[in-house]
């Protein structure tokens, strides 16, 4: 999650999958208008890209300006815009948001890609600073490899340079008031022979600052030489292990003699009684947008909107070691790092069922093309748990983060994120827990590692339209009764009161802290006995920040002050830690903007969710972590008029092929 990899190349995937079972009946796609082939949140194109980069140094020729891409999107029309487009057909702008360095300055441009015009080409004069590109990073991990005191701290360390590989880390905040420039600390970690997992063995104790508009290192400090942690245990690919392996599995197979239940047209997706659109962001990742779901029961059987749009908004990992070397580790990969920037490719035989669809995206500005592949992690073969599966890898450095949105026949839409990967390791003296006398701030995973204590923040941005735009937000709280007057033999029972929010302030909340639920409803429909259609929260496991409301990183992440936050519908409203996090100092979040303390009762508005995960490590997660997850539900509550599903028959029951071996 929060370093640069080495490696210069990274393939970008998306996919969707179908577990084995089908639905008996087709599902009520509709008529297919020809506009349905494409949509207006679908993702740049690879020649839209192109066009781009065209017009950008058109306006600022290479000969006189130096340009970096450090952002590239869709300008997402207006959501009435694009309503509009799914009831009529009615064509929508297609703009591109551009975020660009252009000598030392960052231009922020919108090019209509119709007109292949500039609309718009603002200067950036705030704090905080664009999405790192991975070019400026590979430059400046390549920096100590050349410099001649790091080298010298090489050999004075008795390590040889050429099996050194190093990664770059964002610097954060922390109180200075003078603008500073670009700068990234870089930290380098030991390959052994084959052994390529570098991030289990740190050099400790070098801090090295580079300056990355100059691209030199600006500041050195051989500080302390702490052993690098050893090689041996940390391998973790099969093919460089030695026996005995275990426990053993047996194979699996998956077979859906119907085909894969699901098409696709375009990037939108139909499958059983679901039809929504996948997008791509060079920020964000996977994209869900205009989800909606066909009602069985509804006479005019017309799809009725859920989910408008459906993101990761940014991921905040803090890590909790105050020292000079470690306190500025507050990433955030999806401002600083770019989460869709960082998507990577599964082995595709390896982790495919034979149903599923990969879809291709592009990288924004690295212009390369995307693989695909399907992980197949749960094979589940009951009725009630057939669902579609769209998933997306991010790997920022040395975290992997599955991506999950999981589509349910009953209604539901289950986010799930699932983290494997290394974890990063402090290296210390110790061998033994015995020999340590002070808070290390972590966990001696290993002789010499300590994993250091962290936390990962997730911050979705859900815009519910449940059946429409105009949505409520709702908190109904369980309370106990006591009985007092004699009229029951029971002494107390609870019951529920419910509170519509009317402004922001009403809907700031800390979950666990006393039995509710929340809910997303639309107060101007009902069913037929008078409950109000909406959409309920199903939390994961509340997590709370530890730090102070007024420490640096808190300032940065103060979206994780509360849980859950909601807020009116507002276009460039997108990024729950600020568009410019690099450096940020807190002036464009989420906690900020709901300041205003806007209405938010019966108005279009969006719903804020924060997952996350407080890591203590332990020495499983070593030398490779195994996938912890971690997810939520949004549940239909009151949106059908009965079980949705009750009709659904099972799937056929289909003879497994006698297959032999070619
Ligand atoms: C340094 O590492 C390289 C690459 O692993 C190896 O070829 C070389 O022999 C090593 N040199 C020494 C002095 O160990
Ligand atoms: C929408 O958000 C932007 C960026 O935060 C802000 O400048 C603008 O005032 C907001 N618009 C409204 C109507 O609140
Ligand atoms: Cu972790």
């Amino acid at each position: 999650m929060h370093i640069a990899a080495a490696s210069t190349m990274k393939h970008f995937f998306l996919i969707i999958f179908f577990f084995c079972f089908f639905f008996f009946q087709e599902p009520q796609a509709g008529p297919i208008h020809p506009h349905q082939l494409t949509h207006p949140l679908d993702p740049l194109t690879k020649q839209e890209i192109t066009l781009i980069r065209t017009i950008v140094l058109k306006k600022y020729p290479t000969k006189t300006y130096t340009v970096h891409f450090h952002y590239v999107g869709l300008d997402d029309p207006e959501k009435s815009q694009v309503l509009k487009w799914v009831f009529s057909g009615t064509p929508t702008p297609r703009n591109a948001f551009v975020i660009a360095m252009i000598n030392t300055e960052t231009h922020e441009i919108i090019i209509n890609l119709r007109s292949s015009n500039i609309l718009s080409d603002k200067i950036h004069n705030g704090n905080g600073f664009p999405t790192l590109t991975v070019e400026e990073q590979t430059e400046a991990i390549a920096l100590p490899l050349s410099y001649e005191p790091f080298i010298n701290s090489v050999k004075k360390r008795g390590l040889n340079i050429s099996e050194v590989v190093c990664s770059s880390f964002t610097v954060g905040w922390y109180g200075e008031t003078k603008s500073r420039s670009r700068v990234l600390r870089i930290e380098c970690f030991m390959k052994s022979g084959s052994d390529v997992n570098i991030y289990v063995r740190p050099i400790n104790g070098i801090i090295i600052l580079a300056n990355i508009d100059e691209m030199k290192i600006v500041e050195y400090n051989d500080r302390s030489m702490e052993p690098v942690p050893k090689a041996e245990n940390t391998e973790y690919r099969a093919s460089h292990m030695k026996p005995p392996f275990g426990p053993k599995l047996h194979s699996f197979a998956t077979h859906q003699p119907q085909g894969p239940g699901f098409k696709i047209q375009g990037h939108t997706v139909s499958w059983a009684n679901w039809k929504f659109h996948i997008g791509y962001d060079f920020r964000a990742g996977l994209i869900i947008s205009t989800a909606s779901i066909y009602d069985v029961e509804e006479e005019l059987q017309k799809p009725r909107p859920v989910l408008y749009r459906g993101f990761i908004s940014e991921l905040f990992v803090p890590y909790q070691d105050p020292t000079e070397e470690w306190y500025y580790k507050t990433f955030f990969d999806a401002g600083e790092f770019g989460f869709g920037q960082s998507m990577v490719s599964l082995e595709p035989m390896h982790d495919c069922p034979p149903h599923a669809h990969f879809l291709d995206v592009y990288g924004t500005i690295m212009w390369r093309h995307t693989e695909t592949g399907i992980p197949n992690q749960e094979i589940r073969e009951s009725r009630s748990d057939v669902s579609l599966i769209v998933r997306m890898v991010v790997t920022v450095g040395n975290y992997d983060n599955v991506i999950d949105w999981e589509f349910k026949t009953s209604g539901s839409i289950k986010p799930a994120i699932t983290l494997s990967g290394m974890l990063e390791i402090k290296a210390v003296e110790f061998k033994h827990k015995d020999e340590i006398k002070k808070d290390q701030h972590g966990t001696l995973v290993f002789e010499n590692s300590i994993g250091v204590y962290h936390d990962h923040y997730y911050i979705y941005h859900l815009d519910l339209d449940v059946d429409g735009v105009d949505n409520s937000f709702l908190k109904t709280n369980l309370k106990t009764v006591k009985v007092t007057d004699k009229s029951s033999k029971r002494k107390s029972y609870w019951t529920i009161e419910t509170e519509t929010a009317r402004t922001e302030s009403e809907a700031m909340i800390r979950l666990g802290t006393s039995p509710s639920e929340l809910a997303v409803v639309n107060q101007n429909k009902k069913t037929s006995t008078g409950n109000h259609a909406g959409y309920r929260l199903v939390p994961a496991l509340p997590v709370h920040s530890l730090l102070t409301e007024d420490d640096y990183p808190q300032v940065r992440g103060a979206f994780t002050n509360y849980n859950v936050w909601v807020t009116p519908y507002n276009r460039t409203q997108k990024w729950a830690g600020g568009l410019y996090v690099d450096q940020s100092r807190g002036e464009d979040t989420l906690a900020v903007w709901t300041q205003q303390n806007r209405d938010i009762e019966n108005k279009d508005i969006v719903m804020w969710y924060v997952v996350g995960i407080h890591h203590v490590p332990c020495q499983e997660d070593f030398p490779i972590m195994p996938s912890l997850s971690t997810g939520f539900e949004l549940r239909p509550t009151n949106f059908f008029e009965r079980n949705p599903v009750l009709k659904t028959l099972s799937p056929n029951y289909v003879e497994w092929p006698k297959c032999t071996k070619p």
